[in-house]
């Protein structure tokens, strides 16, 4: 029922069983007539975690994909080669891949290698349609054809939706940000609704009144399950990041305002750690999804120029002449891979510090044998040490219930020898006054 769907997103309704993860991750099933066949058939939506991809082995028949997560987690790979093992087949997949064309904060170039995100699936051979989203049409269609594809070869099929992602990612996301000529071309797009609606209306396939009509309709389904989802305690988000140099310019403005008040947050305590490091000449490295502005749009440690495309600016690479050069990159969307690479970098400069950051704390958990192999017993295995630190925020705190609650990355773990830049912002931290421990916690370390 629609009402009970919009409950689940009402943080008064939470629900006595299943309630450690957020709503919207919960599965569901529905029952309808196909009205081709007159037969009943169920839907259902499994369950599944915030680990993207995750659930790709366990669902299998139809799965809907993001187009950076499609090409960064390795479990993708993985699961096209069960596709047509005897013993594992679930005789033909459906993919479709919702391809807007950005992971979060990350751009394409920065999230593959490959042209299309969808190349993965050519190691099956998979026939593969890429279709533009705006044109429903022309979406329907492919769609019909991979479904004809499945039933008649009972093999893999991908349906590369391209299309775009009108807001940001999240309700504290602000794409102006990093990457604000993408963003202003998607502002003065129509939006498909609109675009389709006057395309029939043209053709004089619907009435402008139909099709008024419809849409009353299902505002009035949407508002009637609202307003039966009872009380208002659902949590509304400010709107104040409308245009992003305000915004930005308040953050920057309020770092001034605190190094003046002699107060740090946990975002100017890493800019200090890392600038003085870069002052005494210790080449620094963060790596990891989206750490240049940050998950949580806490660092900005990349400027973007609103006007001209990809001409950017990394403040802390102006610091002093003789400082050692700062790094910071978006990584793919992957853990395993990643942190590999960031291991044996560290591996090869042992007096850079080399950062890697998972985008919540308990995402580093898809690269847990990296972890166990290498960083915990390394010493011990092949009188190796090794620099690295990980970054976990938000790892242990419980924000969503059991939802990235569960960082806790081991007893080896937090032996890893590296503890120089955790140790300044700590101290940094300490040094500045009020506020600052609130900020504190808003990271943990592995190694504090
Ligand atoms: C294994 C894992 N690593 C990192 C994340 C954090 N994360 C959440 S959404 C996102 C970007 C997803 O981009 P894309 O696959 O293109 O999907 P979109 O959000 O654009 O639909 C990331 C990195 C995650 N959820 N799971
Ligand atoms: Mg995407």
């Amino acid at each position: 029922m629609p009402h009970e769907a919009v409950c689940e997103h009402q943080p008064c309704c939470g629900s006595p069983q299943g309630s450690g993860d957020v709503k919207y991750h919960l599965g569901m099933y529905h029952r309808r007539i196909n009205r081709v066949t007159d037969r009943n058939i169920t839907l259902s939506l499994v369950a599944n975690p915030s680990h993207l991809e995750a659930v790709d082995p366990v669902v299998m028949s139809i799965l809907l994909h993001g187009d950076a997560a499609f090409a960064g987690q390795g479990i993708v790979y993985e699961t096209f080669h069960l596709s047509d093992l005897p013993s594992y087949t679930t005789h033909g997949t459906v993919h479709v891949v919702v391809n807007n064309q950005i992971g979060f904060t990350t751009d394409p170039r920065m999230a593959r290698s490959s042209p299309y995100p969808t190349d993965v699936a050519r190691v099956v051979n998979a026939p593969i349609f890429h279709v533009n989203a705006d044109d429903p049409e022309a979406v329907i269609y492919v769609c019909k054809v991979a479904a004809e594809w499945r039933a008649t070869f009972h093999k893999d099929v991908v349906v590369d939706l391209v299309c775009y992602r009108r807001m940001g990612h999240n309700e504290m996301d602000e794409p102006m940000f990093t990457q604000p000529l993408m963003y202003k071309q998607i502002k003065k797009q129509k939006p498909v609704l609109q675009k389709y609606a006057e395309k029939l209306i043209a053709e004089g396939a619907v009435s402008r009144q139909e099709y008024e009509e419809e849409i009353a309709k299902y505002d009035k389904i949407c508002e009637e399950a609202y307003a039966r989802s009872k009380d208002e305690k659902i949590l509304h988000i400010k709107h104040w990041l409308d245009s992003p140099w305000p915004g930005l310019s308040r953050i920057l403005k309020g770092r001034g305002e605190m190094v003046r008040n002699r107060t740090v947050d946990w975002a100017l305590a890493e800019y200090m750690a890392l600038g003085s490091l870069l002052k005494e000449g210790i080449h620094v490295r963060l790596s990891g999804q989206d750490v240049e502005r940050g998950t949580f749009s806490h660092r900005h440690h990349v400027l973007h120029d609103q006007n001209v495309d990809k001409r950017t600016c990394i403040p802390m690479n102006h610091l002093a002449p003789d400082q050692a050069p700062y790094t910071v990159c978006n990584s793919s969307l992957s853990e395993y891979g990643v942190l590999g690479f960031e291991l044996g970098f560290a591996m090869a400069s042992p007096n850079a510090l080399i950062l890697w950051e998972a985008q919540f704390g308990d995402f580093h958990n898809t690269a847990q044998c990296i972890i166990d192999q290498f960083i915990c017993p390394g010493q011990a295995k092949w009188v190796r040490q090794n620099g690295i630190v990980l970054l976990l925020p938000h790892g242990m705190e419980g924000m969503v219930r059991l939802l990235h609650t569960n960082t806790e990355p081991g007893v080896g773990f937090r032996t890893c020898p590296n503890t120089v830049y955790a140790c300044r912002v700590q101290n940094i931290l300490r040094l500045g006054q009020k506020g600052s421990s609130k900020c504190a916690t808003m990271t943990q370390m592995s190694c504090l």
